[in-house]
């Protein structure tokens, strides 16, 4: 009898310890921007990393279009679940998403941003959006700056240009508008003919770039700032006939692209991490919350450039969005 109940106080004694084990597993929700190769590169490497460290791993729906009108419903619902230790999340305006994540912050909910920022991206100062615990993401005006450079290298220093862009009010892309004006700047027969902002739909930025090339016969180079309005701007020089001759910059390896700069129809993409990115926001997060580790509050993984000439090397190939 006496061995009978010490084997029932020992059972109960292991499944106590199991299920507050497994209360204690740490849960994050991850928010991405839009349904795109990007995004699906940053959960894996989010994943990744959380089925190192045994972080549970909430994934909100991948919203189809860009924009707060999407991306807001499916945040409310994935922090209406009550049990979510940390989220992170892509931006998709300065403005328009500081009440919904602020109001998420002040529920009780760390808040990273990845990939865009808000506000000015300036966590340190006092301001209405400096609650995140830090941005996680490119320099996309450093980025801007190498394209701008590249294209100017490929052109001899003397050019026209035209500029493929998504969205005013979404900081990584506007960043890579800027760098790429700044380093324009530093070639004076280099200059920049147009920009059109094609909201991130593949088919708007075929028209706007099919539009510029009519416009400008003698047009040098195109550059699309990411993947849609990169795909895009290809699309719309192909089928102009004109791959070769107008040298197209991209950003964001995709196959597509990767593809397309194997076959020498395109001349340069600037891919970015991230599953680093998504890495290292579960990293920081689970030091935060476990250890009290103080997060920078702007964390810069690095990009990397593909050429025609590098495309095929071994070492290159990480760096292809998977
Ligand atoms: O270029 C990425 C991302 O960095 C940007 O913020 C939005 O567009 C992408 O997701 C690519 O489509």
């Amino acid at each position: 009898m006496k061995k009978i109940v010490i084997t029932i106080l020992l059972i109960c004694l292991v499944l106590s310890f199991v299920s507050m084990t497994c209360a204690a597993a740490l849960k994050f929700a991850f928010m991405p921007g839009i349904a795109d190769p990007f995004y699906f590169t940053m959960e894996k490497g989010a994943k990744a990393k959380a089925a190192e460290l045994g972080v549970e791993l909430i994934v909100g729906e991948y919203p189809k279009a860009w924009g707060p009108e999407y991306q807001v419903p499916i945040l409310k619902a994935l922090v209406a679940r009550g049990d979510i230790d940390l989220l992170f999340t892509a931006p998709t305006s300065t403005e328009a998403l500081i009440p919904v994540l602020k109001e998420i912050y002040d529920s009780g909910i760390p808040v990273i941003t990845v990939d865009t920022y808000l506000g000015d991206g300036d966590y340190s100062k006092p301001s209405n959006y400096n609650f995140p615990l830090s941005y996680i993401g490119t320099d996309n005006f450093l980025g801007g700056q190498v394209v701008a450079g590249q294209l100017a290298l490929l052109l001899g220093g003397k050019g026209k240009v035209f500029l493929e862009n998504t969205n005013p009010d979404v900081s990584s892309v506007m960043d890579r508008e800027l760098g790429f004006r700044a380093g324009l700047k530093i070639f004076p027969d280099m200059e920049l003919v147009g920009v059109e902002y094609c909201l991130d739909v593949q088919e708007t930025a075929v028209a706007q770039v099919s539009a510029a090339l009519q416009k400008n016969p003698d047009l040098d180079g195109v550059f699309g700032v990411n993947v849609f309005s990169a795909q895009g701007a290809y699309q719309a020089v192909v089928s102009a006939g004109l791959e070769g001759g107008v040298k197209i910059a991209t950003w964001d390896a995709t196959e597509t692209l990767i593809e397309a700069l194997k076959r020498k129809e395109l001349d340069l993409i600037l891919a970015q991490m991230p599953g680093e990115m998504g890495s290292l926001c579960v990293e920081w997060g689970f030091k935060y919350l476990t250890e009290g580790a103080e997060i920078p509050r702007k964390v810069i993984p690095g990009f990397f450039v593909f050429t025609q000439e590098n495309v095929n090397d071994p070492d290159s190939q990480k760096y292809i969005y998977k």
